[in-house]
């Protein structure tokens, strides 16, 4: 299955095995968004349950994420077009989306930022590490609707917070939605730091956007 065949690249952090696995699903039409999400993101998954298990290391987790973006590289335009199926083209909305400051975690903020562009959206992907003057900077150059943080650590989600007070002190709260995202992060905390929503994959970041836009 190459499903099982895309999880096992991933956990052995092997890039050529991956690209050509990438490859194979275009040639043979696999729906690239069942190849990310039954796949590629199975096999990062496990190596972290591993890695927190002490049998593996930080460096085969960081083989694994190389060999995950090389595979969204190859599926990036596919998985665009997947996503748009069936979804209007017209610009939706715009949306900043970046990783909070003292976060490097990027994986899943750039498949919630490719799905979100593919569905229609006009993106501004800040990348990892961001402070929040950086995201209200942005949102305020672009006239942005949405603000997106990802956060993947304890400690940096109370960045995602920070950003909602941010735009309190500068009188913008209600300028923006805020929505937050990233492995720790839950609706309760969602709800505790009064951000605007809250989602747990990327098809939810789309369906999320599509609510809070309308
Ligand atoms: C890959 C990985 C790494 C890679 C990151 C590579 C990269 N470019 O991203 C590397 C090896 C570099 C790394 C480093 C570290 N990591 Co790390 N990492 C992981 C791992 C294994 C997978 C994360 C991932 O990519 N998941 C797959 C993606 C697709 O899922 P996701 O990010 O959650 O995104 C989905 C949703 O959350 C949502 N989403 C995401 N963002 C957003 C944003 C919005 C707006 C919305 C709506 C939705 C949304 O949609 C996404 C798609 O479905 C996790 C364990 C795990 N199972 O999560 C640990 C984990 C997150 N890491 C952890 C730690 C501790 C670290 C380090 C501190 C380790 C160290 N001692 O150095 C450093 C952090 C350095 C830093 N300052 O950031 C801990 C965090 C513990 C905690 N709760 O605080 C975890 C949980 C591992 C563990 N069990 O201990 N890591």
């Amino acid at each position: 299955m190459i499903y099982d065949e895309l999880k096992q690249a991933v956990m052995d952090g092997d890039q050529e095995e991956v690209e050509v696995l990438c490859n194979r699903v275009l040639e043979e039409k696999i729906n690239p968004v069942d190849a990310v999400q039954k796949g590629l993101i199975k096999g990062i998954e496990e190596l972290g349950r591993l890695w927190t298990e002490g049998e593996m290391f930080l460096p085969d987790v960081m083989m694994g994420a190389d060999a995950l973006k090389v595979a969204l590289d190859v599926l990036g335009p596919e998985l665009a077009k997947a996503e748009a199926e069936g979804m209007k083209r017209e610009t939706k909305g715009k949306v900043v989306i970046g990783t909070v400051k003292g976060d490097i975690h990027d994986i899943g903020k750039n498949i919630v930022s490719a799905m979100l562009t593919a569905a229609g959206y006009d993106v501004y992907d800040l990348g990892i590490n961001q402070d929040v003057e950086d995201f209200v900077g942005k949102a305020e150059e672009v006239d942005a609707d949405v603000i997106g943080l990802s956060a993947l650590l304890t400690t940096t989600m109370p960045e995602q917070k920070k950003l909602v007070e941010y735009l309190q002190e500068k009188g913008l709260r209600d300028k923006y939605k805020v929505i937050i995202g990233g492995g720790p992060t839950t609706s309760d905390w969602t709800h505790e730091i009064g951000a605007d929503g809250w989602a747990e994959t990327a098809a939810g970041a789309i369906a999320l956007c599509e609510d809070l836009i309308a």
